[in-house]
Parts: structure tokens; C-alpha cells; sequence
């Protein structure tokens, strides 16, 4: 195997032997949560740390640095768990480090856990970008391919094996990325001696935002009883007042077991039960899901509460896991939630931040959801890769409307298209759909970001890759494109038209004057061709906080609220016929590599990287509110705060 991960920075066509080892999907992914019959330990904190800087990037494979605690194969650094790595090492060669990097943490595990041989413990990994490769106790316990979404393995057996000493998890990670990796990369050794150092190579990619790696989510151990609930799947809808949910449960480890499910409302009182691994829940004057600024009551969450019981071994299982329920439906020209029309007020988001990277973090995400309503955003998109869980936990518990984005962005080379890359983004929305099928916040799944639809490959690759997410879940399915509509061969098939623009920005900059006709040139176009809802999911220009000028130049804050209130006059007539949503590029301010087009980072922010509000954001907040105030389902308990 040594030589296959040497390989991994030469040649990346290996891969696919990797995936078809390591993938299972047949298995669930269901959130960890405590429960009577489940226990979490959480690995969070300080691990041990070492980046491989050997020429083949391969030491750590080649001398197995998974055999023996890291700190005696050489220097070792503390890195904080979850975090980005870049950041964090006052090192140059950190932040933009190739290859693979060694993580380590040594864990005493309950003796309880160890002594219950029935005790199942599964060590399970939020995220790490990008290739992960996992032992305990220099055991291989599994490997994964892919940022952004979670993998676990069963780790008991290995555990106890060695009871009596802590156990030693060695996470290997690498951040490279290939023609076949999703976002897609390529690896460019420069030749020229005269110009660069022997064994020189940089890592190209064409996605705007920084290539943050490491472990990015929390790392935890968590236990169930060995007849356990692996997988839940609920699919809701309404009849008059009768809320109806469908839901099929899947046990591991029995093949009888007793399935009993109960649905609990906000106050505790139980409105409907149900026996068997699938089955229906009704459930008499329902509270519906509704988005925020929609409803009263917005992100109304039922708890249901499946309970297995195994009489051969005695086992019992429980989770609690929070529905809404509501329905999505797409027509002509309207997204419809709970059969109302939906008109997406929101924004596009990164997970990104100073210090920190990707890592995930709790006062910016509370932080983030507290600007979303205090704008009167109601939705954002997942762009341009699917967030952590706990947002999405979050986004269901305030009604906040989530496009989730997979991490399909920059598919720009046609090698990308070839069928090992098919095969792969298959999976990552096996991965995606597996991970957020019950999330009520989550109304569409977006399966790419402008990639070259316009090539020749992409209308079968699209085909096959939007009809299998089809098979797989009921919402609707888009990608986000910025190709030219006569020629996207993707459009075809997806749901909801969204498509990105820059007019007077990547196109005609500093002519703001020609936004209104190219504008309604797009619109037009598209639902002429298509007579699906659109909806525009990108559009801004960069503002560096603090510059300002009159008239608008490019780069100043006027600059920006200009080119968003010209977009608005036009979407303020065109939400009156087939315009479902705007979503602004961006919420805030984040990193990307260095380059001439970048000041330190992307700057089109409605707020800077540390959330100061610029202009934009104000301005935004104003129409927000106005647009949810107009469609008359304002809250009462919403206080319009722009008069
Ligand atoms: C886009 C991309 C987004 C970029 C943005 C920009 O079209 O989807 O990732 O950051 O434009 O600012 O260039």
C-alpha cells in the first residue's frame, strides 16, 4: 500500500481502487445522539501533529508512523481539533503545505464500554479535507475519500484487544487534489531549473476559495448496543390539518426486532405511535414546518422517538430524532412550501474564518444565524459544500431554508467529466443525501457549482448524475450554473433553473448602466427556453470595507449597494412571474489563494471576514424585510425594522 499512496501525489488513477474497498453505503449515518442507550465521548482538544515534508510527501506510510506514537517518528506541534491546519503554525510552509499530514490522539475508553462486549463503539470523523486514512493502535480501522461529510468505523474490537493502555488514533490526512477529486485539482511539477527549485510543484485548483485542510469536525467515539438503529428515513407531508409522516427504520444486528415509534410535540405530549420498521404517523391539527418570516411558528420540530427491543439478546435501542414536517413541490414558475409560494431571500455562505479555517466553530455559527435573521434572510446555499450537521440542526430549529451544495465546484477540465469522476460525485451525493435526508431545512439538492456545462460530456454526465439523486430522495435537484442557456447541456435536467451573474463586474466592469437590459436578457432567455423558476443564486461585487466614492467605483461600498440595487429593480419584477429567489454573493468576506483578483481574500461580503456589516448589508436588510412584510405572512412577533 505504500505504494499506492506515493502514487497518490504522481498519479491519481489509483483511486478508484480505494473507493470501491472503502465504500458501504448501505450502512447509515445517522447524527450521533445521546440517548439512554448511547454515550459520546468527544476527542475535541489538542491532538499531536506532524506534516510529512519528505520529497514524496510518503515517510509516514514508507516508515508507518501509524505503529508507534507520532512524537518518537520525529518533531511533533500541538494542532487544535477542529481547525483548519494552515493557520494555526506560525510557518510559511504550513499554509500552503501539500501532501499528507499526521494527526494523533491518545483516549482512555471507558472500561465499561471495553467490558460490555455487547457494547458497539464506533470512532467517527465530522470531516477532514480531503483523503483520510484512520488506525487505532496502528490497526487500519478505515480510509475516505472527500471533505465536508462525515465517516466512522466500528473500533471495539481493536480497543479491546489492547484494554488496559489508552488507545492511539492516528489520523493521516491529504489535501491534494486530483482531475477525479471533488473539487476537482491538478498537481503541476515545474521543470524549468531555472526558475524553480528540483521537485517543485504547485497545486492548481479552480475554485475561489482557499483550499483549507485538516481535520474540520469534531472527532468522537460514541457507543450503541450491538441490535442497534443504523439508519432512519422520514418523508412528510399533509392532508388538510392531518400532518403524515412516512418512516422507515433500519436495525442492525437482529433480524426480529421490535420497532416502536413515537412522535412528540414541543410540549412533551406524544400525537401519534407506530409499530414496525416502516410505517405512517398521523398526526391530527399538525403544526407544519414554516420558514422563517413565514409563519407565526416558524421551524416547528416534532421529536420522534424510535425504540427497538431485541427479545433474542435483550438489546434495546433508542434515538430521538427531530422531524418537520412539510412538503416541497416545484412548478412552472413557483417553489412551493406546504403549497404556498416560496421566494428565497438569502444568501450564499462559506464555512470560513480567521485562525481557524473550516474548523468548525460554535460563536460563529451562532453568531452567522443571529446576522441571517437580524437581515431578514430566510435561506442560504450550502456553496460549495455541504456544511456541518450542527448548522443544519439549526437552520431546522429557526426555519432557515437550505440549498445543499455538494462539493462539485470547479469542474472545469473535460477530464473531469471521464467516468471515474461520475463515479466518485455518485457517491459524494450517496454521501450528502444519506447525511441531510431528514433535515426539514433542507428543500433542494444542489449537485454542482458552474461547472463547463457547456462541453459536450456534460449533458450525459449531468443526466445520470441529477437522476440518481432523483432515485435517491424526493427534493427537488439543481446545479448552479453560468453558462450561456442555449448551450448548458445540465439544464435540462434539473428542477430549478439558478444561475450566477457579474453583469458590470467580471462583465462590463464599472458600467453599472447595463445591468438592467443584461438582466433581463438572462431572465428571459432562460425561462423562455426552459419555463422552469429561476432563481438567481449569485450576483454582487467586491467592496473593500471602508473605500468609498461618487459616483460608484469599482471596490468601494457605493460601488457594491449600486450593483445590488440595480439587480433588485429587476428582480422586483421579475419575482411577479418566475423569479423564485435571490441569493447575495456573499454573506461575508473569505479567504481564497493569493492572486492579482484578490484583496487578502474575496471581498464581496456583506460583512467583512470578523462580521462588521458594510453598506450592502444594511441595504439588504431593508429589502429582506420589506419583501417578507409584502408577501403578508409576517410574523406578528416580527418587528419590521426599517420604516
Ligand atoms: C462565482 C463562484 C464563487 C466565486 C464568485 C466570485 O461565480 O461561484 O465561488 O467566489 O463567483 O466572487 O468570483
Amino acid at each position: 500500500s505504500g505504494r499506492r499512496f506515493s502514487m497518490w501525489l504522481v498519479n491519481f488513477t489509483c483511486l478508484t481502487v480505494v473507493w470501491t474497498w472503502c465504500h458501504c453505503l448501505h450502512a447509515g449515518m445517522l447524527f450521533p445522539r445521546e440517548s439512554p442507550t448511547r454515550e459520546i465521548k468527544e476527542l475535541n482538544g489538542l491532538w499531536t501533529f506532524r506534516a510529512d515534508f519528505s520529497q514524496n510527501r510518503n515517510a509516514g506510510f514508507e516508515k508507518a508512523w501509524f505503529k508507534r506514537p507520532l512524537s518518537e517518528t520525529g518533531p511533533v506541534i500541538d494542532m487544535p481539533v477542529p481547525s483548519s491546519f494552515n493557520d494555526v503554525p506560525q510557518d510559511a510552509q504550513m499554509r500552503d503545505f501539500i501532501g499528507w499530514v499526521w494527526y494523533e490522539r491518545e483516549v482512555w475508553v471507558p472500561m465499561r464500554w471495553l467490558q460490555d462486549q455487547s457494547t458497539r463503539i464506533v470512532l467517527r470523523v465530522g470531516s477532514a479535507h480531503y483523503y483520510s486514512v484512520v488506525w487505532v493502535n496502528g490497526v487500519l480501522v478505515t480510509e475516505h475519500e472527500g471533505g465536508h461529510l462525515p465517516f466512522e468505523a466500528e473500533v471495539g474490537a481493536v480497543i479491546r484487544k489492547d484494554a488496559g493502555i489508552p488507545c492511539r488514533i492516528t489520523i493521516a490526512v491529504n489535501n491534494t487534489l486530483s482531475l477525479n477529486t471533488l473539487p476537482p485539482g491538478t498537481i503541476q511539477y515545474m521543470t524549468d531549473h531555472s526558475k524553480y527549485p528540483p521537485g517543485y510543484f504547485v497545486q492548481n485548483i479552480n475554485f475561489d476559495f482557499f483550499n483549507y485542510a485538516g481535520i474540520h469536525r469534531s472527532v468522537l467515539l460514541y457507543t450503541t448496543p450491538e441490535a442497534y438503529i443504523d439508519d432512519i428515513t422520514v418523508q412528510t407531508t399533509f392532508l388538510d390539518s392531518t400532518g403524515i409522516v412516512n418512516y422507515s427504520v433500519a436495525v442492525v444486528g437482529s433480524d426480529r426486532p421490535t420497532v416502536k415509534v413515537a412522535l412528540v410535540g414541543k410540549d412533551g405530549r406524544c400525537v401519534a405511535t407506530a409499530n414496525g420498521t416502516t410505517g405512517i404517523l398521523k398526526v391530527a391539527e399538525v403544526n407544519l414546518w414554516w420558514p422563517y418570516l413565514m409563519h407565526d411558528n416558524p421551524g416547528y420540530l416534532y421529536s420522534m422517538e424510535v425504540r427497538v427491543n431485541v427479545s433474542e439478546s435483550g438489546d434495546k435501542d433508542s434515538y430521538a430524532l427531530p422531524v418537520g414536517v412539510r412538503t416541497v413541490n416545484v412548478t412552472e414558475s413557483k417553489f412551493l412550501i406546504n403549497s404556498k409560494p416560496f421566494y428565497f431571500h438569502g444568501v450564499n455562505k462559506h464555512e470560513d474564518s480567521d485562525i481557524r479555517g473550516k474548523g468548525f466553530d460554535w460563536p460563529l455559527i451562532v453568531k452567522d444565524f443571529n446576522l441571517l435573521k437580524w437581515m431578514g434572510a430566510n435561506s442560504f446555499r450550502t456553496s460549495h459544500y455541504p456544511y456541518a450537521e450542527e448548522i443544519l440542526d439549526v437552520a431546522d430549529r429557526l426555519g432557515i431554508v437550505v440549498i445543499d451544495e455538494c462539493p462539485g465546484v470547479g469542474i472545469k477540465d473535460i477530464r473531469s467529466f471521464d467516468p471515474i469522476s461520475l463515479d466518485h460525485h455518485l457517491v459524494v451525493m450517496e454521501e450528502l443525501v444519506r447525511r441531510d435526508k431528514n433535515h426539514p431545512s433542507v428543500v433542494m439538492w444542489s449537485v454542482a457549482n458552474e461547472p463547463a456545462a457547456e462541453m459536450p460530456p456534460a449533458g450525459p454526465y449531468f443526466k445520470q448524475l441529477i437522476s440518481h439523486t432523483k432515485s435517491l430522495d424526493s427534493r427537488p435537484v439543481t446545479f448552479i450554473t453560468d453558462s450561456n442557456y442555449s448551450r448548458d447541456q445540465g439544464a435540462p435536467y434539473v428542477d430549478v433553473i439558478c444561475v450566477n451573474s457579474y453583469f458590470s463586474w467580471y462583465h462590463d466592469p464599472g458600467h453599472l448602466e447595463v445591468i438592467s437590459i443584461q438582466l433581463h436578457s438572462q431572465f428571459d432567455d432562460w425561462y423562455r427556453k426552459y419555463q422552469k423558476p429561476i432563481i438567481q443564486s449569485e450576483y454582487g461585487a467586491d467592496a473593500v470595507p471602508g473605500l468609498h466614492s461618487d459616483p460608484p467605483t469599482m471596490f468601494t461600498e457605493e460601488y457594491q449597494k449600486t450593483v445590488l440595487q440595480n439587480y433588485h429593480k429587476v428582480f422586483d419584477q421579475k419575482r411577479k412571474e418566475f423569479v423564485v429567489g435571490e441569493l447575495i454573493w456573499n454573506f461575508a468576506d473569505f479567504m481564497t489563494a493569493q492572486g492579482i483578483t484578490r484583496v487578502v481574500g474575496n471581498k464581496k461580503g456583506m460583512f467583512t471576514r470578523q462580521r462588521q456589516p458594510k453598506t450592502g448589508a444594511f441595504l439588504l436588510r431593508e429589502r429582506y424585510w420589506r419583501i417578507a412584510n409584502e408577501t403578508g405572512v409576517l410574523p406578528t412577533w416580527a418587528k419590521y425594522p426599517c420604516q
